[in-house]
Formats: structure tokens, sequence, C-alpha cells
């Protein structure tokens, strides 16, 4: 029986489906908060339209032919975050210190709203002050060849900079001699791009938009679509009308992957009802997909012997090597160490078995839940044999849909941020511009990181994003910052890790997604590609929020041009006509032949993905199964009291973006300073619904805590816990991460808890 839970403080159970009108409520209150009103509407109109800006909410694609704008509440957040009528101009900054200014939170930071000229830090005042731009790019040129090697340099890339932007921040980087290039993507899909290669031969995803409508079934494991990709909703949406199951892996409740109204569907809206979307929903522990699995393509095996026709024989002969090691791991996994790990009984698992059995075209998507744990790669690897086995590649409706973060954060890595690039790339960078670029692998975030923590690092470029509130250990990460020579930020809006001030800082305010780029040879236009491998062009609409700001590829030019006195690289030309950097994009990647011509077309084009045609760009020319050993994540010992604390977004963030404190659909209002925990482990520690704790990390050599937490009951796996990101970094290790990709484990932190005082 259900006992009445006591009352705590901003915490309301949310019972309503997700989207429908309290979507719209919340869009209109986005715009009254940031914007103009009368500038909204137009604004909004524009976000993924063919003549419009590309939305920096999200990466999902969006239908070309869709001439409605795609409603997204979201997406309306990220839009009017970025174009809000706020401004953080010199006088704001004469009026605060940085010590002061260190005290707000991350969101006070961001909502003092956009950063309108160039500043620079200086110690004596402890303020920033205005300095011209030719005299930043100098000092940041001066700087940087005063370091006695390039790679005590540390080129950081957040997801949101254009191809022509990364491209040029990438050439940049390699002609003053280094690899060192941390990138969001390496907290975030990492997994991917090291996984899939292995498996598939590319580390993309292999679906479009229009499988999702041939599909016959949908595995959605450890992805929270209604909050981070809600357009996905819309087609998640349509596949649950049309009656495809949809079988969700997720330890928490997510309403949206309940049940949600379309704001799209007149009828629902004007009748209040919704749809159901997932067709049964395993609430798996966290760290137990691996488990859950290898239960289902164990199952599977066995159907197989039982009855046969359920493995695609003749794509596995075919296109595959590993399978017999496969199958042998498979029989070898007790059910019992299978049922402990995933949480999930065996006939839940043969269930869903039965119904892949019989599906024609299955896609899985996946996202954080899946990549964030120190078996990412391994995880990722996993997915794709389930796929191979029943040769869901290469057909219509089948294929892995990893969700992607960042808007571009795909594009980037097309384009060449990457710490460990190929042979083939450098030696064409070598022939197009003449200079030889480095070869050994560089950093990636957390190994960059490490080398600021420990001093080897001396400066730190940051193409947008808030590095050190994004990685783990703050106290770590927030001292190493601290001892930099030379610290350069190209941002939108003030965040903490501008303000981590070394001996030489510069914040440089950046043109966002949707304002006008104009250059000398005319208006610009930049290009991104999606999660499904669109690249299309995108230019924004709205006048500058101030005249002293330029665009990232302008500001990236101008610091190598200042950088590199002897550069053959002609970097103001390149950046005055954005087709010129398109043109050698062309000429030094595959995949962008006549890219001028076809980004011009609406909707643009899809880059090469071999494995839609059933070609695999593996070392052995074929599909490749692979092993996963045992069935846990490599944390041993887990002593019975030790609890897997995962780090998840709220409704209102964009990563370390906070843009309210609500978190609507898990009934989380004005705060978040909360720890969800199933109601059978507040009893076994002996609290209540609302009581404060203390959290404390179970493994490493550095003691992380967390106090004052308060504790409230979730639906949510046992043994699993869930907390805010980033207020949680504090408890995860900098070393705790995938050995194979170097990601985080954000999602699988060992946690002790008490009750606070005690
Ligand atoms: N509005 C908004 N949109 C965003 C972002 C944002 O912050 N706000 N961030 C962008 C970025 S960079 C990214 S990477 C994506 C992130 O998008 P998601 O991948 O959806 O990211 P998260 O919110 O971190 O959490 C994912 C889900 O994984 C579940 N989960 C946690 N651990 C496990 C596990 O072990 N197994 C399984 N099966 N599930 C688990 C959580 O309960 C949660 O529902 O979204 C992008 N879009
Ligand atoms: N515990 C925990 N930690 C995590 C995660 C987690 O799930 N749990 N998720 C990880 C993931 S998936 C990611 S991707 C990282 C995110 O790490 P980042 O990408 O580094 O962080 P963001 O919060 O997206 O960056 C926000 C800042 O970007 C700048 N910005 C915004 N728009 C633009 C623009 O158009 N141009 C430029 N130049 N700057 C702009 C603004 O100044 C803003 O303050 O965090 C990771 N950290
Ligand atoms: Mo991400």
């Amino acid at each position: 029986m259900a006992t009445k839970l006591r009352e705590v403080p901003g915490i309301r159970p949310y019972d309503g489906p997700a989207g429908g009108w309290g979507a719209l409520k919340a869009t209109a209150q986005a715009v009254y908060q940031q914007m103009q009103v009368v500038a909204a509407p137009g604004v909004l109109m524009r976000t993924n339209q063919p003549t419009g800006f590309d939305c920096p909410g999200c990466a999902w694609p969006d239908k070309e032919h869709h001439s409605t704008f795609q409603f997204c509440e979201n997406g309306a957040k990220a839009v009017t975050w970025e174009a809000t009528s706020k401004r953080v101009t010199p006088e704001f900054f004469a009026r605060h210190t940085v010590t002061e200014l260190l005290k707000l939170s991350d969101h006070q930071l961001e909502d003092f709203g956009r950063l309108t000229h160039p500043m620079v830090y200086d110690a004596a005042t402890d303020k920033f002050h205005p300095i011209g731009w030719d005299a930043a790019y100098a000092r940041i040129g001066q700087a940087l060849r005063a370091l006695e090697s390039p790679d005590q340099a540390e080129f950081y890339a957040s997801g949101r900079a254009s191809n022509e932007a990364a491209y040029l921040f990438q050439l940049f980087a390699r002609e003053y001699g280094t690899n060192n290039f941390p990138d969001c993507s390496n907290m975030c899909h990492e997994a991917t791009s090291v996984g899939l290669p292995q498996s598939i031969g590319i580390g993309k995803g292999t679906v479009s938009l229009d499988d999702f409508d041939h599909a016959e079934l949908i595995l959605s494991i450890g992805h929270n679509p209604g909050t981070n990709h809600p357009r996905m909703m819309g087609t998640l949406h349509e596949a649950a009308r049309r009656k495809v199951p949809i079988i969700v892996f997720n330890p928490m409740r997510e309403r949206a992957l309940e049940r949600f109204a379309d704001p799209q569907n007149m009828v629902e809206m004007a009748t209040f009802r919704s749809t159901d979307i997932a067709s049964t929903y395993y609430q798996v522990k966290a760290g137990g997909d691996a488990a859950a699995l290898k239960g289902i393509m164990k199952a599977l095996l066995v159907l197989e012997d039982e009855r046969g026709g359920v493995l695609d024989h003749d794509f596995i002969a075919e296109h595959t090597l590993g399978f017999d090691a496969l199958a042998a791991d498979l029989q070898a996994t007790e059910w019992s160490d299978i049922e402990r790990e995933s949480g999930l009984r065996r006939d839940e698992l043969e269930q869903v078995a039965a119904i892949y059995a019989t599906s024609k075209a299955t896609i899985v998507a996946y996202g954080m839940g899946i990549t964030q744990h120190n078996t990412g790669t391994a995880n990722v690897k996993l997915i794709a044999n389930l796929l191979l086995l029943r040769g869901n590649f290469g057909k219509p409706g089948a294929g892995i849909c990893p969700l992607r973060g960042h808007s571009n954060v795909q594009g980037n890595r097309t384009v060449g941020i990457t710490e460990k690039p190929t042979e083939s790339f450098l030696k064409r960078i070598e022939e197009v511009f003449g200079f030889t670029p480095p070869r050994g692998h560089g950093h990636d975030a957390v190994k960059a990181m490490d080398a600021m923590v420990e001093g080897k690092a001396r400066a730190l470029i940051c193409l947008g994003g808030n590095i050190a509130v994004a990685l783990p250990d703050p106290e770590l990460c927030f001292t190493a910052m601290k001892q930099l020579a030379l610290s350069v930020h190209l941002g939108t809006k003030l965040n903490r890790s501008h303000l981590l001030v070394g001996q030489e800082t510069f914040l440089l305010p950046v043109l966002g997604r949707t304002e006008v780029d104009r250059q000398a040879s005319g208006p610009q236009f930049v290009t991104v590609e999606d999660s499904m491998s669109m690249v299309h062009a995108s230019a924004g609409k709205l006048e500058p929020a101030s005249a002293f700001l330029r665009s990232e590829t302008a500001i990236v030019a101008g610091m190598a041009r200042a950088a590199l006195p002897e550069s053959q690289v002609d970097w103001l030309g390149l950046a005055t006509d954005y087709d010129r950097i398109r043109d050698l994009i062309e000429r030094t990647i595959p995949g962008f032949d006549d890219y001028n011509r076809r980004v011009r077309v609406p909707g643009g084009f899809r880059m090469p993905l071999p494995p839609t045609e059933r070609k695999w760009n593996t070392p052995s020319g074929k599909a490749m199964f692979s092993v996963f050993e045992g069935v846990r994540e490599r944390y041993e010992p887990w002593p019975d009291d030790v609890l897997r604390l995962v780090t998840i977004r709220s409704h209102d963030q964009y990563n370390t973006t906070i843009y309210g404190m609500d978190d609507r659909y898990r009934g989380v209002f004005g705060r978040r300073d909360v720890l969800f925990m199933h109601e059978d482990d507040l009893a076994a520690h002996g609290l209540e619904h609302g009581d404060k704790v203390d959290i404390e990390t179970a493994s490493g050599k550095r003691r992380l805590r967390m106090e004052n937490i308060t504790a409230i009951q979730y639906s949510i796996a046992r043994g699993s816990v869930a907390a805010y990101y980033p207020e949680a970094n504090v408890l995860v290790p900098l070393d705790y991460i995938d050995q194979d990709s170097g990601t985080p484990s954000y999602k699988s932190i060992p946690v002790r808890i008490r009750k606070s005082g005690t």
C-alpha cells in the first residue's frame, strides 16, 4: 500500500503527459524572460528552416520537406537564451571583480546576458577591461609563441562551432604544432566514435529520418529525448501511433518516454489527449545495460536453436566475423549474473528477444546512459552486436542511432577536431597547405586537464564551452585553470571557466547562430552536420547583440595570423569568404565533393555512410562481432552498501547552462539540490523522503563529498541514485574513465550515502 509522502518544498509529482500545453506555456515564458516579445515569433519561425539558422538546441535532423516551424520547447529556450536582450558590457565588468562574480551561480552568470566586447583580465584590479581585437590577437599570438613547446597548448572545442570555424581551428593548432584537441565529444559520444568504427567501420549513426517511418521495432536505451532531443519526440510519437513497439531501458521513469502530447497535433491539443510512447519500460539498473543486452542476445540464440530463422545467417556469413566467439561467450554467461547486474528478470529479457526476433527492421537509439560508463565503448559494441545478429544494417527501417549532443559536434569531428588524426588526413593537409603537421597523438579532454593539473599544459584556447565545469572534480580542475599562463575563451555568455583566470586571460565574444554574419564579401552562412550525417547551411537573421562581436571563424583566423607570422595560409582572406574555407575542406576531407554547390541545395547533403550499403571500413573489411567480458562494469569489488550514482540533465538546462531551476517532468521545482532514490533504498538507509543526506564517492584516491542534499523518493531502479550535473561533478573522480575512449564515467559513480549530521 502506498503511503502518502510527506510534503517536501518544491517536490510535486507530475502526472500529466510530457509536451502539450505545458510545453507551450514554458516556451512563452522563455520568450518573455529573455526577449523583446515582438521579435520572438519571427526568430522562432526561422529555426531549422531552409533559409534560417540551425537550432543550437540539439543535433536531431529535420524533415527537409517540413514547411511549418517544428515546435520545440527546449529549442525555443536555446534560441531565446542566445537572442536575449540582456547584455554584459564593459560597464558591467567595471562594476564587478572576478572574485565577486565567482561567488554567483552558473545560472546567474549566464543570465546576465550576451558578452559585447573583447575583454582582458587585469590582476591589479581583479577585473576584466576592454581591449581592441587586434591588440588581443597580438598578445595571444605572442603568448603562444613564448611557450617552450606547442604541446603545452590545449585547443578545446565545444560542438556548437560551425564546420568552417572548427576546420580553421584545427588548421591553426596543427600549423602551430600540436594535436592537443580536447573536445566536448570526449565527455559525450567518444565511446561511439571509438566503438562503432571497430564494429561497423564508421563512428556515426546509420539511420535517417525515413528509417523511423519503416522501423518495426525501436529500442530506446539511456537517453531522455523529451528534454534533450525534443524534436525526436515527434518521430517517436508518430511511430507509437503506428503501433510500432518502443522498448525503453532506463533506470529512471522519464515522463516523455511514457506519455507525450504532441504540440503540433491539433487534435491532441484540443482534446487534452496524449499518446503512450513506450510499449514496455524496463527500469534497468544504472550500468546494467551490458548485462541486459547480453541477456537479450542469449535468449535470441536459444530461440534460434528452438525454431530457427531467427538469426540472419546469410548476412552473418557474408558480412561479419567473430560470431562463434560471441555465441560461445553468451552461452557461458549465467542468467543469474545477467539478472543480478541488470536488475531485470530473465523472462523480461526473453520477451524483448521474442519481439526482436519477429521485427524485420529494428532501430536502436541510445545516449549518455550507454556511453558515460567505464565500459562505454564495450557497451556501444554490444548494441552493434545485437543489430548485426539480424542484419539490421543497410536495409530500410533499421540501424543504429546514437543521439549526438551539441548541434554540430559530429561536424566538428568530421572536419578534423580529433586528437588522433589519421595519417591520410595529415598527408592531405601537408599537400594542400605546405606545412608538416605533427604526427603524435594529442590530448583528449581528461588528458588535457591532467596536463593542466600537473602544470605541463600552459595555455588553453577554448572555441566555446565551459570546460572546467563540464569535466569531473572541480576542485582539481578549477585550481588547474588558475595556473595557466594563457587562457582564451570564445563565447557568447559569461561562465565559470571564463572567470578561472590565469596569468593572461581573454574573453572574446562571438556572433551566435541566430545572428547575421557580415564579412567583406557579403553576408555568410555556415554549415553543420546533424546526428544523421546531413550537412546543411545555417544563416542567422538577427542583428548581432553588439557591433563589436566577431564571428568564430574571423577570431580563429585573427589569432592564427598573429601566432603564425610565417604562415602561408591566407588566414584573413579565408575569413572574408567562407566559400573559400569550404573549398579547402573539400580538398582535404573525403565526402565533401562539390561542397559549395551541394550545400546550397535546401536540406543539404548526406555524408558517406558505408554501412548503409553494407560496406565495412574495418581492417578485415567485415563488420565485427565483439565479446564483452563478464556482465559488469570494471569496478571491483562492489560492496552491498555502495549505490551507483548517475548524473543527469534537468528539463531547464543545456549542459552547464542552467536556464531555470525547474525539472517539470520529474516534479522538481525551484531547486536542484536533490538526490533521486528508490523507496526501498531510502528505507534501507533509514531515510525518509525529504531527509538531508551526505554523499561520498566510494572509489579513487581523493575524498569526494557532497553535503546536505535532499533525498527524494522517485521511480528509479533499486541500487541506482541520480543527481544533477554539473553540481554532482564534485563526486566524479577525474581518472574514473572508460579506458578505451577516455570518457568519464559520469553515469556510474560508486557512492555511499548517510543522513546528514550522523
Ligand atoms: N535541452 C537540452 N538538450 C540537450 C542537452 C541539454 O543539456 N539540454 N545536452 C545536449 C548534449 S551535449 C547531449 S550529450 C545530449 C544528452 O542527452 P541524453 O543522452 O538524453 O542525456 P542525459 O540527460 O545525460 O541522460 C540520459 C538518460 O540516461 C539515463 N541513464 C543514466 N544512466 C543510465 C544507464 O546506466 N543505463 C541506461 N539505460 N540509462 C541510463 C538517465 O536516466 C537519463 O534518462 O543532449 C543534448 N541536448
Ligand atoms: N556529470 C556530468 N558531467 C558532464 C555530462 C554529464 O552528463 N554528467 N555531460 C558531458 C557532455 S555530454 C558534454 S557535451 C559536456 C559539455 O561541455 P561544454 O560543451 O564545454 O559545455 P556547455 O555547457 O555546452 O558550454 C556552454 C558555454 O558555451 C558558450 N557558447 C554557447 N553558444 C556558443 C556559440 O555559439 N559559440 C561559442 N563560441 N560559444 C558558445 C557559452 O559561453 C556557454 O557558457 O559536459 C559533460 N559533462
Ligand atoms: Mo554532449
